[in-house]
């Protein structure tokens, strides 16, 4: 039962590892040669044809592709602990519309900033379709910090894998705005003793800042 990740350091397959990790799953990580930022190898377009990481191929010979999707997927076949809510529970409901949210909202403007040339066919437009899509960024930031207002973490006080993903995307906000709740989150989430290791290899020596020790 070994699950198969397709990973480049420092991408959105971090999250993707963290959960295989957090959930106990045996799994393989493949390292790609290639940095964040820039476009996969053609070639990698056998594995996935969208050319994207991460890819999860699962041990019954699926293959996956979005992160939102793979979280869900584990965190129903792995329930309990810092992985995910009970099928069928209010905390499920709130755990999907977070994954949902941070996919659709956050990573999604996160991609728009890093590739505006992907969203216009006028490169003229590449610095406004940035600015714009920081702004949006930093609004859904501002309102998952006022979730965390009151909770230590998005479903209240039990970690998930919400958490994670908000955290990775955090780390990833070019940060000209201040947002204490999803900064003290990310911290906690780098210093968690089974992700530490994975966020520490895949962020520390490309990030200014140092996660996890606040
Ligand atoms: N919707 C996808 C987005 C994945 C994605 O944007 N991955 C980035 C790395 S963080 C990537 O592969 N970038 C290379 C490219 O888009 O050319 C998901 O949630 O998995």
């Amino acid at each position: 039962m070994t699950y198969k990740l397709y990973n480049r350091d420092g991408s959105g397959g971090f999250v993707v590892e963290a959960a295989l990790a957090l959930a106990g799953a045996q799994f393989d990580l493949i390292a790609l040669d290639s940095v964040p930022g820039s476009a996969l190898p053609e070639t990698f377009r056998e594995i996935n044809p969208w050319r994207q990481v991460p890819v999860l191929m699962t041990p019954d010979g699926a293959m996956m592709t979005e992160s939102a999707a793979m979280l869900t997927y584990i965190a129903q076949a792995f329930p309990g602990g810092d992985v995910g809510p009970q099928l069928g529970t209010p905390e499920h409901a709130s755990f999907l519309r977070w994954v949902v949210f941070l996919s659709a909202n956050v990573y999604e403007t996160t991609l728009r900033r890093i590739y505006p040339e992907r969203y216009t066919t006028e490169a003229a437009e590449g610095a406004g379709i940035r600015a714009a899509a920081i702004e949006r960024n930093d609004n859904a930031f501002g309102l998952l910090d006022g979730q965390l207002n009151t909770t230590e973490f998005l479903l209240g006080d039990q970690m998930s894998l919400a958490d994670v993903y908000l955290a990775m995307l955090f780390s990833w906000h070019p940060g000209k705005r201040q947002f204490a709740q999803c900064e003290a989150l990310t911290h906690r989430v780098a210093r968690h003793p089974v992700v530490a290791p994975i966020w520490q290899r895949n962020f520390d020596h490309r990030s200014k800042v140092k996660w996890g020790l606040v």
